[in-house]
């Protein structure tokens, strides 16, 4: 028997007069606007009342978001947590008012029992996806690698560090010679490769693992400004598999992403429809697929098969 109030769902919660509130991050990145597009469409069609609440990237206003959902009595809430720590407090204030709430695309460090389920991609094998592509095109010779880091204290940014770092773990041949957040923008991460460049000398380094595809296209931008052909002088390998970075894989200006999918909602949501309708508890992950995509890959078509999806 599962002890706790979140064994015991409240069945009077249909799918049809379901009121769910929603606090996301921002629109820091292309990635970051589809997962709302999504998110927005996947309630619609499940005839849920969705409450949208837009943080700009801040904790604080997320924390808010979360106590006014609690204050209208909201049947569910959806996280995307911006960083892992400091959820513990208003996640109680939540499981008191008997309110689940699912965690989208990131992690929290908090007590398993303050969330109902968390619907992410492996986040440490996607860096270790990125970190074999980069072993297997270096084949042995010498390159030095920038890293261009997502938002500082997420779970993104913490576990695509870790699996890079395990997969180029043992090839001494790949060193991480400059690492530094770009907080997951295309802006950040024009400026910081800008500072890489100058930094290392652009002929200095073969490769830029960035934590998402947003950061690689500013950086594309700062390499073609330093006179360098991005995809060739420099390798570029990052994440999402967003429309314009496939783009730049047919320009051979990039040459490998891992796909995130921006439909984190629909497992959400179902995995509470069936909370509620018959008190299931669901798996504490729900694990969502990752797929590589490289420059061999016929990237026009799948920027035009993404194009429209709200990036
Ligand atoms: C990863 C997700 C990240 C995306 C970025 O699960 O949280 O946040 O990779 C976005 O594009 O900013």
């Amino acid at each position: 028997l599962i002890a706790g109030a979140m064994a015991f769902a409240p069945v009077t919660a249909m799918a049809a007069d379901l009121t769910i509130g929603f606090s996301q991050i921002g629109s820091e990145s292309g990635w970051r606007a589809a997962e709302t597009t999504v998110t927005k469409q996947e309630a619609e069609k499940r005839g849920i009342d969705l409450k949208f609440a837009d943080a700009q990237q801040k904790q604080e206003n997320q924390i808010k978001a979360l106590r006014s959902f609690i204050a209208q009595g909201v049947d569910a809430i959806l996280l995307a947590p911006v960083v892992a720590t400091g959820w513990d407090d208003v996640l109680e204030e939540a499981k008191d008012a008997e309110i689940p709430v699912v965690l989208l695309d990131r992690t929290v460090d908090a007590p398993e029992d303050l969330y109902l389920t968390a619907v992410t991609s492996d986040l440490v094998h996607e860096g270790r996806v990125a970190g074999q592509w980069l072993v297997d095109d270096a084949a042995g010779e010498k390159c030095d690698i920038v890293e261009l880091q997502g938002t500082t204290g997420s779970s993104p940014a913490i576990d695509r560090k870790t699996g890079f770092e395990e997969a180029i773990a043992g090839h001494d041949n790949l060193e991480i010679v400059r690492s530094q957040t770009g907080d997951f923008t295309r802006s950040q991460g024009k400026v910081v490769m800008e500072s890489f460049l100058k930094a290392v000398g652009g002929e200095n380094i073969c490769a830029l693992y960035a934590h998402n595809d947003d950061m690689a296209v500013g950086a594309i931008q700062a390499i073609k400004e330093a006179g360098l052909k991005p995809g060739e002088d420099i390798k570029i390998v990052s994440i999402d598999s967003v429309p314009d970075i496939h783009l730049a894989m047919a320009n051979g200006e990039a040459n490998a992403t891992i796909e995130l999918t921006p439909n984190m909602a629909g497992p959400a949501l179902d995995a509470l429809e069936t909370y509620f309708a018959d008190g299931t508890v669901p798996p504490k992950w729900i694990q969502t697929e990752s797929k590589l995509y490289t420059l061999e890959d016929d990237n026009m078509a799948v920027y035009e098969m993404k194009k429209d999806l709200g990036y």
